[in-house]
């Protein structure tokens, strides 16, 4: 498929936290990292993100006693789901992933970095209210389609594909370049939002042909 100067490639969480061994580790989750090096080659505009918490952050079980990993709280801004210990602020796990090609990206942005709220999006914060500053970015450089990789595709690439789309863009999602959580439903419930919301899954091949 042709992909032009105004596409966008937009790479989600590729970090050790969320790859084999980390700390909410994704199943095969360093498995998109071959298929995003190589769809990245087609791209000019590329754009990570860095999930990026302090240790005190609110969606971590072990900050709220008596609370577990997967439970579910209520907070401001609706319900929230409490996570083990993740991409705290300048360790290791919050790092990406070694053999993930960053030198080319335009863009790296960082989110969830306040404590009292959670940011899955890359355009919102978890009130779906707070902007990370990406939507102005992607307008103001006038980029168009956005093409989504990464982790964790319920989640992360889920919250950051709706919201480009609700604002206008034209967002395509590379299947094969993600990895799912699958909580409690979550990747049932992300297929059938994308498909009422018109935001198509494809292959990495057919961006590469
Ligand atoms: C993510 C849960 C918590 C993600 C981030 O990147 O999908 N999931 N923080
Ligand atoms: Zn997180």
């Amino acid at each position: 498929m042709k992909i032009s100067d105004r596409d966008v490639l937009l790479v989600i969480d590729v970090q050790n936290d969320f790859c084999s061994g980390g700390a909410l580790a994704v199943p095969d989750g360093e498995g998109v990292v071959g298929a995003i090096n190589r769809v990245a080659s087609r791209f000019a505009n590329r754009v990570l993100t860095q999930d990026w918490h302090p240790a005190d952050h609110i969606s971590f079980a072990s900050n709220h006693p008596g609370k577990q990993p997967f439970d579910t709280i209520t907070c401001d801004y609706g319900s929230q789901v409490l996570w083990p210990a993740h991409c705290v602020e300048g360790t290791k796990g919050a790092e990406f992933h070694r053999d993930l090609d960053t030198t080319r990206a335009s863009l790296v942005l960082r989110k969830g970095f306040r404590r009292s709220i959670d940011s899955y999006s890359a355009l919102f914060e978890n009130d779906h209210r707070t902007p990370t500053g990406l939507l102005g970015y992607l307008r103001e450089r006038e980029l168009g389609r956005v093409f989504m990789t990464g982790l964790a595709l319920d989640f992360c690439v889920r919250y950051s594909a709706e919201d480009a789309r609700r604002n206008g863009f034209e967002v395509i999602v590379i299947g094969d370049a993600c990895r799912a959580i699958d909580l409690g439903g979550s990747l049932a419930a992300t297929h059938q939002s994308f498909d009422a919301a018109g935001i198509p899954l494809i292959h990495m091949e057919t961006v590469m042909e």
